[in-house]
């Protein structure tokens, strides 16, 4: 059994966390975790215990740290080859993996305006052209993805791969801040949010204690 420890941040906001844990659990790999919760007085220091680049999520093997959500995944990949947390065909492996960098460096505007938020259902947000923008190339790349690629299953790719884990954070959001978006959009977020390790993720996000008021938009 390796020697794995995930430290991520709050279930309920932080969505690079998320990224990371549910491509180790839908690697069936075995890992503890550890939960530092964001913006309180000693969240720097305790996520520096464990990487200088001061992000989560942080993944130690032993004596190693990887951090960083995209090479997590990649890391969890490879430590189960079997699990197909990459497409088999190199086409759409190439693509699974441009879509994952893709939202990886991309979507600022959209994260900014739509914070990750598993406990939020607040329909109505006001939404902004630029957010819309990035909403709709979300939605695009989506469809796109389904059509060619998504044929053997309800994910992206077909199976569940590292480019539904990259993408599950913005189905959260499109849901709790109920986003209108096409056919094929709600039903991809239906089948992802549905995951049994994500409704693992979410049942935990929705029993922490923390209201971190930046991240509550709509509310009240
Ligand atoms: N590029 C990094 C981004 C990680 C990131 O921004 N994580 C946030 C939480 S979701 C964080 O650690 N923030 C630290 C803080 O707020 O002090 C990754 O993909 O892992």
């Amino acid at each position: 059994m390796p020697d794995l420890t995930l430290i991520v941040g709050n279930k309920n906001y932080s969505s690079w966390s998320l990224r990371a844990w549910l491509s180790l659990r839908m690697a069936g790999l075995a890992f503890d975790e550890i939960v530092i919760p964001l913006d309180q007085p000693d969240t720097a220091s305790r996520i520096r215990e464990y990487s200088l680049a001061g992000r989560v999520p942080v993944l130690r093997h032993g004596d190693r740290t990887i951090w960083d959500s995209l090479a997590i995944c990649e890391y969890a990949a490879e430590l189960a080859p079997d699990a197909g947390l990459w497409p088999e065909d190199r086409t759409a492996r190439a693509v699974a993996r441009a879509v994952s960098a893709e939202m990886h460096s991309g979507f600022a505007v959209l994260r900014g305006a739509l914070p990750m938020n598993i406990r939020a259902d607040r329909p109505g947000v006001p939404i902004s052209d630029d957010t819309r923008a990035d909403i709709d190339r979300v939605c695009r790349i989506w469809g796109d993805c389904r059509e060619e690629f998504g044929k053997d299953g309800p994910f992206l790719f077909g199976p569940f791969c590292i480019a539904d884990a990259m993408f599950v954070p913005v189905a959260a959001r499109f849901r709790g801040y109920g986003i209108k978006v096409d056919e094929t959009a709600r039903d991809y977020i239906e089948a992802v949010l549905s995951l049994p390790a994500m409704q693992e993720w979410s049942g935990a996000a929705m029993a922490e204690p923390w209201i971190l008021e930046s991240e509550e938009i709509g509310a009240g």
